[in-house]
């Protein structure tokens, strides 16, 4: 088959909560949808969920929609392809920006997999009908807003709780908890926030006696001597998020023990072709992995659940139902969780309709580019 068009939308939504990590705090998220149509019509959707501001990784907003428009778009504008992965070599040479490559992975496997007939996680190998699915809460102003937050999300059903934390915002809030929600399984998240000094050992060896699924990305992305050294000292298993960007980066993680659990964002790893391959990789390996969010729409959310659906996802998923973040999403049927568990979808592609009028509606930046005549 063969794109002759590739549309860009810009899209902002608010988010129903505002969320604080370590680094920031946001009451709307900015994302670009990424739309593939083929020769006979047919349309694939991906989505670029990069944040607005360089604070997570380097990418933005800005960034990805620059890579999309000048490199992206034009690498599979008139490209003869067959399979999904035909397609991901199409931008293959261009270095780093996996977000806003995900985007476009996202739509060509969308497309592929509508045209076939079978669903994003039928194609994938997927084994699991529904997801676990547990909710990432942000930082809060006092620990009985975050008791409040927590309360409210279990009462929801979602038996998964990752709490955010940050130097100043840790010992206290999961003591508090974990007093309140002896059994809940519990998570922190630090989004690389401490340093490497002795203080910030000890605190973090002190997080060992909450019974924690897990530690997630404590030190710097690329200090993975830092993260194989606290693993040395603690029970709970580490957690990469921000350090695996590549398979190489997994590779490096499992040789040095630098984690034992792994957060796979198809975002993050540049797509569902990157992201499969960290699974198969870790599940060879024998360490358990997660789908992590980054607040996606539900094109990237319902993309998510696909890949959340392999077996080596072992650990609950930030695949949480939209209506958690947004008044209103852009997909029907809606993604909701019931108990905690999200389904995932068994019909063709992503397996939900995307509101093009709505979107068209409401983007803040449009772009169209098509294949020109004569040039294939
Ligand atoms: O580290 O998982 C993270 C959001 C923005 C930046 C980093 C992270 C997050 C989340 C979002 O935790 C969780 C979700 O999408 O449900
Ligand atoms: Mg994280």
């Amino acid at each position: 088959m063969s794109i002759e068009r590739v549309r860009l939308f810009a899209l902002e939504l608010p988010l129903i909560h505002s969320f604080e990590t370590s680094s920031h705090r946001k009451s709307g998220i900015e994302h670009v949808l990424v739309e593939f149509t083929d020769s006979d019509g047919c349309t694939g959707w991906g989505e670029i969920a990069s944040p607005s501001d360089p604070f997570y990784c380097s990418e933005t907003v800005d960034t990805a929609w620059l890579i999309a428009e000048r490199y992206l778009a034009p690498s599979v504008l008139g490209l003869e392809w067959q399979t999904p992965e035909e397609c991901e070599e199409a931008w293959a040479k261009v270095r780093g920006h996996e977000f806003a490559k995900a985007g476009f992975s996202g739509a060509a496997w969308d497309l592929a997999t509508k045209r076939d007939g079978v669903s994003l996680s039928k194609k994938l190998g997927g084994t699991r009908a529904e997801v676990v699915s547990g909710v990432s809460l942000g930082i809060e102003k006092t620990t009985d807003a975050l008791l409040k937050q927590v309360a409210l999300h279990r009462d929801a059903g979602y038996s998964r709780v990752k709490l955010k934390i940050a130097p100043g915002w840790d010992i206290e809030p999961v003591a508090a908890v974990r007093e309140a929600f002896a059994d809940l399984d519990l998570h922190v998240d630090a989004n690389g926030a401490y340093g490497t000094d002795d203080a910030a050992f000890a605190t973090l060896r002190g997080l060992d006696r909450f019974g924690l699924t897990m530690i997630e990305q404590p030190f710097a992305s690329r200090d993975f001597i830092a993260h194989a050294a606290l693993q040395q000292q603690i029970d709970t298993p580490v957690c990469l998020d921000e350090s695996v960007v590549t398979v190489e980066d997994l590779e490096t993680m499992i040789r040095l023990d630098a984690g034992r659990v792994l957060n796979i964002k198809v975002s993050r790893m540049g797509g569902v072709l990157q992201a499969k391959r960290a699974h198969d990789l870790a599940q060879n390996a024998g360490i358990p992995v997660w789908c992590g969010g980054m607040h996606e729409f539900g094109i990237g959310r319902a993309t998510n659940i696909a890949v959340s659906s392999l077996p080596g996802f072992l650990l609950p998923s930030d695949v949480s139902g939209s209506d958690k973040y947004y008044e209103r999403d852009i997909i029907s049927p809606p993604i909701r969780a019931e108990q905690g568990l999200v389904q995932v979808q068994t019909g063709p592609g992503i397996g939900h309709e995307v509101d093009i009028e709505w979107i068209t509606a409401h983007a803040s930046r449009t772009t169209e580019m098509v294949l020109e005549e004569g040039v294939a």
